[in-house]
Formats: structure tokens, sequence, C-alpha cells
């Protein structure tokens, strides 16, 4: 019997990353597709934005390259930022079988969860890892989940590497906004690395100070420009929502 240690808790909101709360989780897994949902990397950075603020170890995976096999060779400038920056990434197919035992390495100790958007194959890879863990898969059967059911079941599950694993429903959106715009710059490793070369260190946030050492980095392209971009993106947004704070 895998389906052991059941945790059911009301769901009121569907925008943060681990709702259900579930205690002392080790890893996320972020899965997302690289086709059928079209990889997102805003979407992709929130979710380590999101990690991070919760103190969890993210692992990126991106699924479906069967759907995608030029994917690699198109992203690879992107691919290799996220593991220059020191996050783990895997490429799997959960159709083709393709890397699935590196994952499954990745669920050797305590417990981790899988989160990412709807559909991009979390239940689906967890049922190849775990044998009979029998999780419904398919958009038609998580959008039932959603417009009739108030309560939704966590279910940890019990890898063959040893540890436990948490399969969650699907993520629309997700909240960062804990973090205080000057303090994102630690959330990105790549652009934190070269903080302490800025004219202005202290307060640098790498948008429009003179002597920015990032504004540098980016030009020698030392810094993936999608990833500075992610890193405005979300700058603004929080600014945004902290001058409303306290205004
Ligand atoms: N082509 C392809 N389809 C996949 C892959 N992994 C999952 N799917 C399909 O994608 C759909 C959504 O999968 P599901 O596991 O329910 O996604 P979840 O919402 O993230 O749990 C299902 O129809 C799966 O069969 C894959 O690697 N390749
Ligand atoms: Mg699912
Ligand atoms: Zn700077």
């Amino acid at each position: 019997m895998v389906k052991e240690g059941m945790i059911e808790e009301l769901l009121s909101r569907d925008n943060l990353l681990f709702r259900p709360k579930i205690a002392n989780v080790a890893k996320v897994l972020l899965v997302m597709a690289v086709a059928k949902p079209k990889l997102d990397y805003f979407l992709l950075d929130k979710f380590l934005l999101a990690s991070e603020l919760e103190n969890v170890k993210p692992v990126i995976v991106l699924n479906k390259t069967d759907l995608a096999p030029d994917f690699k060779e198109k992203n690879k400038d992107k691919i290799s930022a996220y593991q220059e920056a020191g996050y783990d990434l895997h490429l799997t197919s959960v159709k083709k079988e393709e890397n699935l035992h590196m994952i499954l390495a990745h669920l050797s100790q305590g417990i981790s969860v899988l989160a990412g958007p709807s559909g991009v194959g979390k239940s689906a890879l967890l049922n190849k890892l775990i044998p009979g863990a029998e999780l419904k898969t398919g958009e038609v059967s998580e959008k039932l989940g959603r417009g009739t059911h108030t309560t939704r079941r966590v279910e940890l599950l019990k890898s063959g590497a040893g540890g436990w694993v948490a399969d969650t429903p699907g993520f629309t959106s997700l909240e960062i906004s804990g973090i205080e715009p000057v303090d994102l710059r630690h959330y990105y490793p790549e652009i934190s690395r070269y903080t302490p070369h800025c004219k202005f260190s202290a307060n640098c946030v790498h948008i429009h100070e003179p002597g920015c050492a990032v504004k540098d980095a980016l030009a020698q392209n030392e810094i993936a420009d999608h990833r500075y971009q992610s890193y405005r993106h979300f700058y603004k947004i929080l600014e945004e929502e902290w001058k409303n704070k306290y205004d």
C-alpha cells in the first residue's frame, strides 16, 4: 500500500507554492514542460524565487522533450544559465522514459514535493517512478477536481529511492511578495555574484546605477539576458507592491 500518510486540509487559495503546507520539505521538483504547455521562463523563475523564499532546494525538471526534439539545441544558452547559477536541471520525457532515473535519485532523502503548472506531467512522472501510485493524469481530471472539490488531498508517497514525495495540484500563480525589492538580487545567484564589484555595492539593485558590475557582465554576455530581464521584471513588480504597501 503506497498511499500512506494522507494529509487533508482546506485549500482556499490557489496561489501558494506549498499549499497545503507540508512541514520539513527538503526539495521541490519544479516541473515544467518544454511544450504543451509552452515553457514560460518567467514562470520558472517565479517558482525558483518562491522556493528560495521557502528555503527549499529547487530542482528544475523540463519534461515532454519528446514533443520538442530540438529544444535542447535551441535553448542551450538558457539551460546553461540555470546550471551555471547552480541549479540542478534535468530534461525528461515521461512518455519515452528518458532521464527518469535522475529524478528518482533526487527522491532518496526526506520529503520532496512536485510543483509546476497544470498539465506538465507531474502526476504522470510519479506514476512512472512509483509503482502503484495511480495518480490521476490529464487535464480533464484536474479541471473537474478544481471545480467540484473544496478540499484537496496531498498524499505522501514512499519512493523506491528511500524518501517521500508529494504530488501537488497545478498552480496558476505564486506568491513572491514577501521579498523586499532590494533583496531580490540575492535570489539570483549568478547576479548576486557580481554585486560586490558594483560601485555602490551595498544598495546597487542593478537597474540604473552608475558603475554597475551586473550591467557590465550583461554586456559581456556573462549573465544571460533572459535571467536579467526576469530579474528586472520581478523587481518592478515588487517595487510597485512595496510602494503601495507603505504609501
Ligand atoms: N508527450 C508527452 N506527454 C506527457 C509527458 N508527460 C506527461 N504527459 C501527458 O501530459 C498530460 C498531463 O499530465 P499530468 O501528469 O496529468 O500533468 P500534471 O497536471 O502536471 O499532473 C497527460 O495527458 C500526460 O499523459 C511526456 O513526457 N510527453
Ligand atoms: Mg497532476
Ligand atoms: Zn549593480
